[in-house]
């Protein structure tokens, strides 16, 4: 592929800026979406990509990204999404599980459905989603999450059924614990001793940097390989619940 390009949604931090920035060391142009100009202008400005200011729950700013990105598009990572608290289903506040599902499971199809067709027309695009391994498993608070990440992960394998015989891949990477800048603060509306909890004596959660690593070498492999799914979660994780503590 010569001077392939590349879309990043929720590129402004997280897995989503780490993903543009090794994208763009591996040869992609990179076009960083995400509602904070400031950011993606800044990381953009650095990585020789393009910033495009879009809020995946807004269809017309949807439509606009697909306009900046032209008629040609060799790869999306459907990134943006995240939590949004631990509450038990019998307190869940519908307002946050109306979020989770507009970002991570709504706007995953609103960004895929408007760049299909360039991603068709560049005759061999990849749509890598990023899901969790909430994704896999249920666990006590996380049901707005994991029941989005769920969502997430269907959506994938309906979309690598309906696409079989077109030239686009479908994949998913699928983390486990990373700690990044935002995503726990987010979840707990700005608690930080909240979101430092999540990783308390946890050695080495996984970083950003680690799952744009996934991302790149998914992205990378030969054309008619169709990686559909790593999950990846740190050494310290065996599962959801059996995190290894010290201290
Ligand atoms: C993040 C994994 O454990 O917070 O996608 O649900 S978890």
């Amino acid at each position: 592929m010569n001077n392939p390009t590349a879309v990043v949604t929720g590129a402004s931090s997280g897995i989503g800026a780490a993903s543009a920035r090794s994208l763009a060391a591996a040869g992609y142009t990179v076009v960083c979406a995400a509602r904070r100009a400031d950011r993606i202008e800044a990381l953009a400005a650095e990585i020789g990509g393009r910033a495009v200011v879009c809020d995946v729950t807004d269809a017309a700013q949807v439509a606009a990204l697909a306009d900046a990105v032209g008629p040609t598009l060799d790869l999306l990572v459907n990134n943006a999404g995240g939590a949004v608290g631990l509450d038990p289903v019998e307190d869940a506040d519908p307002d946050d599980w109306r979020d989770m599902f507009e970002t991570n499971v709504l706007g995953t199809l609103r960004v895929t459905r408007a760049l299909l067709p360039a991603l068709e027309a560049s005759g061999a695009g990849t749509i890598l989603n990023v899901g969790s391994t909430a994704g896999r498993i249920a666990y006590e608070g996380g049901g707005g999450y994991t029941a989005a990440k769920h969502g997430v992960a269907v959506m994938t394998e309906t979309l690598r059924l309906e696409l079989v015989g077109r030239p686009v891949r479908v994949c998913e990477v699928a983390p486990g614990m990373v700690r990044t800048d935002e995503f726990a603060l987010t979840r707990f509306d700005g608690d930080q001793a909240r979101a430092d909890a999540v990783y308390a004596g946890v050695k080495e959660p996984l970083v950003a940097d680690d799952v744009a690593d996934v991302v790149t070498w998914i992205a990378t492999r030969p054309q008619h390989v169709n990686v559909d799914l790593v999950v990846v979660k740190p050494l310290a994780q065996a599962a959801q619940h059996k995190v290894h503590r010290e201290g």
